[in-house]
């Protein structure tokens, strides 16, 4: 089966969400999640009532874009160990799908997020299908080999199935599993039958794992699970792709309720600490957050991961990170050529590096000593490009031309 661009092939996400959510009622006891109503106020029966949660006043359920024309669908529940379930699918005839089904436990559950996301287009899809480690699985091996250690031999027949998408957003990575499935495919039948069967397993798999799961104590413990969850919403709807999409076709404000009060409900309330508290590399001088999706940009060209589930990115990741690194002394060698810019230059020197290396790759700079000496390497490189750099400059007295690197 090949070819067949256009987008009537392939299933209607629809499919994926009853499929869920009939298998779910077989494990556990669904309610509706309050995020699917809307608090309005409006008149009962005759009487006037300042906000009610009522189900004719569903707010996120059939959601209208401005051009009318796009189709949105949302559903959210919970379960006695399920904290929010939801979904949401939106299609815009000849134009694109999309599917945004999350499951999140309760904090006395250290569970993986389940997490479904596909954007698809006539040409092709953008997928990610994990199970989303609460816990960095680089760092925390019990938690790797707790959830995913038995399933490899799966997740390795999907990514032969499914190959590694390319480079991606380096941020995200940390948020990903051994067992994800990052891909880009040719909107096909063939491609779309296989992500269905993938989906159905993992969140089979992910039903199990929430059946068997059992209830947490100690409250050490709970409160770490909770903070570990908020940091995952709280990156989500700051940094989540399809933000400006959303945005594009309900409008800002509608698009920001959507956002926090029901794709990633609970990131008002889970926790306290802000986006910057938790990713403190994205911060400006004036304290605001870079609009900038990722600081690090793309990379991860082949799957980071072994088929046991190792981490082998390590390598690619610092080929990357020491190339930022001599864009960024390129850029400081030219503010320090230009005077007015020198305090600021001086200040901001080679920030982005640790800065990167500490908060995206803990693995490896607090364990690997061999990667912390290859940092002071490349500083000691980037002193002298600088140097040169500058020197080269008063040579010539060219002030702005890049010489460096
Ligand atoms: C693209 N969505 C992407 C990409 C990823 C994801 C990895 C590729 C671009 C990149 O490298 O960042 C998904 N990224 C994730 C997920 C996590 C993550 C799930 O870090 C989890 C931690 N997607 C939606 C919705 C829309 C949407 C609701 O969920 C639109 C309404 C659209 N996703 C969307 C679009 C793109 C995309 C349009 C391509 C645009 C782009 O690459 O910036």
């Amino acid at each position: 089966m090949s070819g067949g661009g256009s987008l009537g092939v392939g299933l209607p996400y629809q499919k994926f969400v009853s499929f869920a959510l009939e298998e779910t009622c077989l494990r556990t006891t669904l309610t509706p999640h309050p995020s699917q109503y809307l608090l309005g106020s409006g008149t009962v029966e005759g009487e006037d009532y300042p906000e009610i949660p009522y189900p004719s006043l569903e707010k996120f359920k059939f959601i209208k874009s401005s051009d009318d024309n796009t189709v949105f669908n949302a559903l959210s529940f919970s379960a006695p160990k399920i904290r929010l379930l939801r979904s949401l699918t939106i299609e815009k005839k000849n134009a694109f799908k999309v599917l945004d089904f999350a499951a999140f436990s309760e904090p006395e559950y250290d569970l993986p997020i389940f997490c479904a996301n596909v954007f698809t287009t006539p040409a092709q899809s953008i997928v990610v299908l994990d199970l989303n480690p609460l816990y960095d699985t680089t760092i925390h091996k019990e938690y790797k080999d707790k959830y995913y250690k038995k399933i490899m031999p799966l997740a390795q027949k999907y990514s032969e199935l499914l190959p590694w998408g390319g480079k991606i957003t380096s941020e995200s990575l940390r948020f990903f599993s051994p067992i994800v499935i990052w891909t880009i495919f040719e909107s096909t039948e063939r491609n779309h039958h296989v992500l269905h069967l993938a989906f159905m397993d993992y969140y089979k798999i992910w039903l199990e794992l929430m059946d068997q799961a059992i209830k947490e104590n100690n409250k050490v413990t709970i409160a770490r699970n909770r903070e570990q969850q908020h940091k995952y919403l709280t990156w989500r709807a700051e940094k989540d792709p399809g933000y400006p999409l959303l945005k594009k076709l309900i409008g800002e404000s509608r698009a920001e309720d959507l956002v926090m009060e029901f794709l990633f409900e609970g990131v008002n309330t889970l926790g306290t600490k802000s986006f910057l508290d938790y990713f403190p590399e994205y911060a400006r001088d004036d304290g605001s957050v870079n609009k900038k999706r990722s600081m690090i940009g793309k990379s991860f060209e082949t799957r980071p991961w072994d088929a046991n589930g190792k981490f082998i990115g390590d390598a690619e990741a610092f080929r990357e990170l020491s190339s930022n690194c001599i864009q960024q002394a390129k850029e400081t060698s030219r503010k320090l050529s230009s005077k007015r810019a020198l305090p600021e230059a001086k200040e901001q020197k080679y920030t982005h590096f640790p800065t990167c290396l500490g908060s995206l790759f803990p693995c490896m700079s607090l364990t690997h000593q061999a990667s912390r000496e290859k940092v002071s390497e490349v500083h000691a490189r980037m002193d002298e490009l600088v140097e040169l750099d500058l020197k080269r400059r008063k040579g010539s007295g060219d002030k702005d031309k890049l010489g460096c690197g």
